[in-house]
């Protein structure tokens, strides 16, 4: 070890960045394995090159919105879309499905501290009867349509190391809930240390660097460097379904969507909603010097979410909900990092405990430093024919992202409950909602029991004698 720490302490002493060896000699074995490991991770070139192009002088550079458009997509056809056109998408993403050519993809690595649960995001309860953990809702899903299509559909999920161990536990406690624990691959995405604002990497512990994770855009580069999309490419995959774990909706073996990324040989696909109103902080699908990107709220005037069209409604009007199709190909060129498909970084200024030269730890009030991270969506400009369908907000994205107000478990179910009534108003069930479609009471349906409004018909018609919708009903 002290070999390997030698050249280590010496390549961070001539980049300027001794000062994360301070404590080396009074840290137990145990401690400077942990810091070594954590050092080798950090690419010291590439730390400088951020803080030089991204925190030093102006910070970063803004990007010219000069001609900027909306991006061109497929309405839903409850919106105006063809029909017909949609249709055919579904049986090519069924066919697709039905041949196991599809897997699904859940970024998971996040640190959820919004929602301030202590533990991996995905095992947050969320369902309103059985309080079902995220991961649980999507593993029925698989199963479903597994059980649809008579295909496996593998599942990744890429985690960080902040929820890594825990993830895997909890999946292990669960018997992979019903799933085959073959089909299930985890791994984790990279780490990035935090710098201050001269650029120096911030020390959280004598023993510690603080690090977090690369951001969703690292998973293009961690499903190539884990091994994954060999992985995929050994099992017949060739198209990747793309999801966020904070979204019980999300509808993420859609066949339609499939169809329509497959039969228009995109290399990368996106879901839009319809901007609730101007103000909504969603990033939204525009169109810069003839590619189609995906631009955050925050850098965009008000001036711009607010323009109106032709018919009075929004200019721009695409909202991202980050649900994506992509070609395994496209992963594994954009993942191998090469320099004409890398990915930008982006900072976030927070606030970063450190520890001072005396060895106790000080936390800061105010932000002082920054985190680097890269957005899956940056990839959308290197994808050859990009498509856009529209999907309807209630049957795909009703996130939990905040404790309390919007986007919260309590919004979630909700919205998990109007859905399933809905479908089972449509195969002809009475039942007493409010004006916006929901029960004064709790019930769950599983989506072993139905994901869609046809599978719901089905499976109650089946039921005999038929349920009740009253208080705590489970349709499993
Ligand atoms: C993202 C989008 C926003 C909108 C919204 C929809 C950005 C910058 N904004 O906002 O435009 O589409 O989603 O819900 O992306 N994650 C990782 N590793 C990381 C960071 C995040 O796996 O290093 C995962 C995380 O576990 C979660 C997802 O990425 O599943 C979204 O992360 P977020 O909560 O940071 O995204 P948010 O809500 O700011």
């Amino acid at each position: 070890m002290e070999n390997s720490a030698e050249i280590l302490r010496q390549s961070f002493n001539a980049a300027g960045q001794g000062h994360v060896f301070a404590f080396w000699d009074e840290l137990s074995e145990a401690s400077k394995e942990q810091l070594l490991a954590q050092t080798s991770e950090i690419d010291l070139a590439e730390t400088k090159h951020l803080y030089e192009s991204l925190i030093k002088g102006d910070g970063e550079e803004e990007q010219s919105l000069d001609g900027l458009a909306p991006a061109p997509y497929d309405a839903h056809p409850s919106n105006g879309g063809d029909a017909s056109k949609w249709a055919a998408m579904k049986a090519s993403g069924e066919a697709a499905l039905q041949a196991g050519k599809v897997a699904a993809f859940v970024v998971a690595g996040g640190q959820g501290t919004r929602l301030g649960y202590n533990g991996p995001k995905g095992t947050f309860p969320t369902t309103p009867v059985k309080e079902k953990p995220l991961f649980q809702i999507f593993a029925e899903k698989i199963q479903a349509a597994q059980a649809r299509y008579g295909c496996t559909i593998p599942w990744f999920i890429m985690t960080s190391g902040v929820n890594h161990e825990a993830t895997v536990s909890a999946f292990e406690a669960a018997n992979f809930w019903g799933l085959s624990k073959r089909n299930v691959h985890f791994f984790m995405q990279g780490r990035m240390a935090a710098v201050d604002a001269d650029g120096k990497i911030i020390l959280e512990a004598k023993d510690s660097i603080a690090m977090s994770p690369d951001g969703h855009g690292g998973s293009l580069r961690a499903l190539v460097r884990s091994g994954a999309t060999a992985k995929m490419q050994a099992l017949g995959i060739d198209t990747v379904s793309y999801f966020q774990v904070d979204n019980p909706l999300v509808q993420f073996i859609d066949p339609t969507f499939i169809g329509f990324h497959r039969e228009q040989k995109s290399d990368m696909s996106s879901k839009m909603v319809r901007k609730a109103y101007a103000a909504e902080k969603v990033g939204l699908f525009c169109s810069l010097n003839g590619k189609s990107v995906v631009i955050e709220y925050s850098d965009l005037s008000d001036e711009i979410q607010a323009q109106t069209d032709a018919d009075g409604g929004l200019l721009f009007n695409a909202g991202s909900i980050a649900i994506h199709v992509l070609s395994l190909e496209f992963v594994s060129r954009v993942g191998a990092g090469e320099a004409a498909f890398a990915l930008p970084f982006h900072r976030a200024h927070k606030k970063i405990a450190w520890v001072k030269a005396d060895g106790s730890i000080e936390k800061p009030t105010e932000p002082n430093g920054y985190k680097f991270e890269m957005f899956v969506f940056d990839a959308l400009p290197f994808a050859r024919n990009p498509v856009i369908i529209e999907t309807l907000r209630e049957d795909d994205f009703s996130p939990v992202k905040n404790a309390e107000g919007l986007d919260s478990p309590v919004t979630s179910k909700q919205d998990q409950m109007r859905q399933w009534v809905r479908w089972a108003r449509a195969a002809g069930v009475e039942i007493e909602t409010d004006e916006t479609g929901l029960t004064s009471y709790s019930f769950e349906v599983s989506p072993v029991f139905a994901d869609s409004p046809e599978a719901f018909a089905e499976s109650w018609a089946a039921l005999d004698p038929k349920p009740d919708f009253t208080d705590g009903l489970y349709l499993g």
